[in-house]
């Protein structure tokens, strides 16, 4: 009679692990604990064994009932757990996703392009890795020459540089072999530089006029127009003599401060903060792009992205690298 018990108790555990429902469950459990069931048969057997076995027979009967109620109400739990997972609501409200925006500087970079495109500019687009060709060669600047030193470049193989400014695209846009040429090109650039205002990674927007009779005074009323749309009414530009090797003459851009309106503060010193380079394109960068520069003129000017937005009066951004640092506090503000 053990025996039997101990056979009873597999075969129960084997149906009730391939219980599909709840109504598998209570068919098992009628069949094994039911009044008719298979154990209550067994329970009747008692009467006809001696009364010194009866005792131990009854004890081994009611461990195995108890074991078979054990795992009907385990197997219960599983399958009411699986059905509630199984459970899906399409009324109910869902989680909304955790969405990003873009960059500050994909911002800048658009609202710059919206201003010159109102005035006949179009976006290019040249490469971030280029040839010291374009970089530096076309630009006036052959091999050696001690003007490269200033663009701390990032050289990946003996003539191929992360372009440390946009100028590269000057002559890249020159060999198209159209004319007249107005455009802009915003780039990624790099070089070995960082402090609070300088990022190994920035961008710089080039701007590039080509045409007939193309003179400084056109280069001053487009910067002034600029920086008037993108600064506010009140904002004026100056040019400041430089010497790039590409243009010829060459200025740097200053804008009047929008803190202190040009009168001078702390922040500016001076009443000016300068924006970045521009000048008449030089006769050796025509040449270079096959144009002949006794009928042709033109001016350039390239910018960071970065500073140019950071002056933006209502911003006061500390330190040019936080741009770049994945830091949601600063970012998500905008
Ligand atoms: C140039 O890069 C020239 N190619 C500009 C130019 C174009 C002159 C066309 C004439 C004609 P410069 O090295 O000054 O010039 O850089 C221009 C601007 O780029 C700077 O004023 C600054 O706004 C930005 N810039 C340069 N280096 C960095 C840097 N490491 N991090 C952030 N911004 C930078």
């Amino acid at each position: 009679m053990e025996d039997t018990t101990k056979d009873l108790l597999s075969q129960a555990q084997a149906v009730i692990n391939l219980a599909a429902s709840q109504e598998d469950l209570e068919n098992i459990r009628i069949g094994f604990l039911g009044r008719n069931g298979k154990m209550n048969e067994l329970m009747a057997g008692l009467l006809h064994v001696s009364p010194a076995q009866r005792g131990e027979l009854g004890r081994v009967l009611n461990q195995a009932k108890r074991e078979i109620e054990l795992l009907l109400s385990k197997k219960e739990e599983d399958l009411l757990s699986a059905s509630s997972n199984l459970y899906f609501d399409p009324t109910e409200p869902s989680i909304k996703p955790n969405l990003g925006h873009l960059h500050l500087i994909t911002y800048a970079a658009r609202e710059i392009m919206d201003i010159f495109e109102r005035i006949g500019f179009v976006r290019v687009r040249h490469p971030e890795i280029d040839s010291d060709y374009y970089a530096f060669e076309a630009l006036n600047m052959p091999a050696g020459h001690p003007a490269r030193d200033e663009w701390e470049t990032f050289y990946i193989a003996d003539n191929l540089v992360i372009t440390p400014h946009t100028s590269n695209g000057q002559v890249r846009e020159m060999e198209k072999g159209y004319l007249p040429i107005k455009m802009i090109n915003i780039a990624r650039c790099g070089r070995r530089q960082s402090d609070v205002s300088h990022s190994q990674t920035f961008h710089q927007f080039e701007g590039l006029y080509i045409d007939k009779g193309v003179s400084i005074a056109n280069l001053k009323g487009v910067l002034e127009y600029f920086a008037r749309n993108f600064y506010g009414s009140g904002r004026q530009t100056r040019l400041r003599p430089y010497d790039f090797r590409f243009t010829e003459p060459s200025f740097e851009v200053d804008v009047t401060c929008g803190l202190c309106g040009g009168s001078g503060c702390s922040f500016c010193k001076g009443g000016w903060l300068e924006l970045g380079g521009a000048g008449m394109v030089h006769p050796k960068v025509l040449r270079a792009g096959g144009i002949d520069p006794r009928k042709y003129s033109g001016f350039a000017f390239g910018w960071g992205v970065e500073r140019t937005y950071m002056m933006k009066a209502e911003l006061s951004i500390p330190d040019i690298r936080i741009l770049y640092k994945n830091d949601l506090n600063f970012l998500e503000q905008f």
